[in-house]
């Protein structure tokens, strides 16, 4: 079969100071950072729905992009085979996709998940002739009418039933592919008004829910990572995922840490008025730190534009949390970004990736850099170096009145730091 990438050339790796635009510049997966390859810190994925199956459709106009595959299970093959042609000449290691990406809804639930399985045996083809894996699987619990009240928080239980013939399968079909972990947005678990919402309940739904995918997960012996993405709002007013703090609460509430950890997209970390480094840092600190959605939003709109990344010295303190986290372990990159809706070209998306993954690559080797120089570490250490003060409230109180203390102010010398960071990011540095 014939596809519309087969006239993409192969993506080469080539030196940074050449001017052939299609090639990674920064991007070597054996190059050692930190005593580690480059790939295993930044495990790299395509996301199936924005680069096969969005079309550039908005709230205003039809689609734009090229992509000549209907919803039948032939559509479904030919997309499919279209995106291996893709994936195999952008050379990264990884995909993610949701059910409804690679599969289509069909006419019943039943049917939904027969053509799932149909299809999880043309991926598996796929991935074994390409060596392409798994990053993370994920079902669409926001698209069909069904869900516009919800999946799991759904007033009505027949919808919960529904989410879970979802997810139990998505899961299922995660594991068959050897998939490292399974993701869950809750892109509709949220409200649009509290004129109808039932917070306390919805919460409780929200809590068994996941429990029983915990339970269900045990219980098939998926050994991948489960994940929450948090965002705040979008499509709904208010998600109850809304930022990596509140996520830790829903966990703490429902017993379940050290069960579920998070990924963190870049937007949805903005969206939520946090930056991508605050995010993250939020996590590892809070031991739940997992994946990463890597793009960006536009400063102009306060909405998801899942734009990729382009600019690798905006990316620096988000590498430098990912560092001192000491990486993502099973989790990685998953580029979950769209192209514009003029990039009608057939090589815009292996422009868009390219200069994505250079961009990560490129941000990785300058936070590198610092933690190697040391003095960013040494500079946060001696801050906290004072020894603590034991003893009640009142023990604290009375020594500190009977010495009459007077702490002097100390500079938090965040200018300097920027000056490391903005150095260590420079290209002739
Ligand atoms: C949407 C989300 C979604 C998740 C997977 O905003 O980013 O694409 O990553 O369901
Ligand atoms: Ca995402
Ligand atoms: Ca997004």
């Amino acid at each position: 079969m014939s596809t519309i990438f087969d006239a993409l050339p192969r993506v080469p790796f080539i030196a940074p100071d050449s001017r052939e635009e299609l090639c990674f510049r920064h991007w070597r997966p054996e190059e050692v950072v930190l005593g580690r390859p480059m790939g295993d810190w930044l495990r790299p994925a395509v996301a199936y729905w924005h680069s096969f199956v969005g079309t550039g459709a908005d709230p205003f106009g039809a689609p734009t992009l090229p992509r000549p595959w209907d919803d039948s299970m032939d559509g479904a093959r030919a997309k499919a085979e279209a995106a291996f042609a893709f994936m195999e000449r952008l050379g990264l290691p990884f995909f993610c996709f949701h059910d409804r990406d690679v599969a289509p809804e069909g006419a019943s639930l039943r049917e939904g998940v027969r053509h799932l399985d149909a299809m999880a045996e043309v991926l598996q083809a796929h991935m074994a002739r390409t060596g392409i894996r798994l990053l993370w699987g994920t079902a669409n619990l926001f698209s069909h009418p069904r869900y516009m009240a919800g999946a799991a928080t759904n007033p009505d239980p027949e919808v919960f039933a529904c989410a879970c013939v979802q997810v139990r399968h998505a899961m299922e079909v995660t594991q068959r592919l050897g998939g490292e972990n399974y993701v869950l947005w809750g892109g509709r678990e949220g409200y649009d008004t509290l004129l109808n919402t039932d917070l306390a309940r919805e919460d409780a739904q929200l809590g068994r829910f996941l429990n029983l995918v915990v339970e269900h997960k045990h219980r098939i012996g998926f050994t991948g990572t489960l994940l929450i993405e948090p965002k705040p709002h979008e499509p709904t007013k208010h998600q109850y995922d809304r930022d990596v703090a509140t996520v830790y609460g829903f966990l703490a509430r429902h017993r379940l840490l050290g069960e579920v950890k998070v990924n963190i997209e870049a937007n949805h970390a903005t969206l939520a008025g946090h930056s991508f480094e605050h995010e993250i840092a939020m996590a590892a600190s809070l031991g739940l730190l997992g994946s990463v959605d890597i793009n960006r939003g536009d400063p102009q709109n306060g909405w998801d534009t899942d734009q990729f990344p382009t600019n690798a010295q905006e990316l620096v303190p988000a590498m430098l949390e990912i560092l001192r986290a000491g990486g993502l372990g099973s989790g990685g990159f998953n580029f979950d970004a769209k192209l514009r809706r003029q990039s009608v070209a057939v090589d815009d998306l292996l422009h868009a990736h390219v200069g994505g993954m250079d961009s990560c690559a490129e941000a990785l080797r300058w936070a590198a850099r610092l933690i190697e120089d040391g003095r960013l570490e040494t500079a946060r250490r001696a801050r906290y170096a004072g020894e603590p003060w034991t003893g009640t409230l009142a023990d604290i109180a009375d020594a500190a009145l009977a010495r009459d203390i007077a702490p002097q102010p100390r500079s938090g010398r965040q200018e300097r730091l920027e000056n490391l960071v903005a150095a260590a990011a420079r290209p002739s540095a």
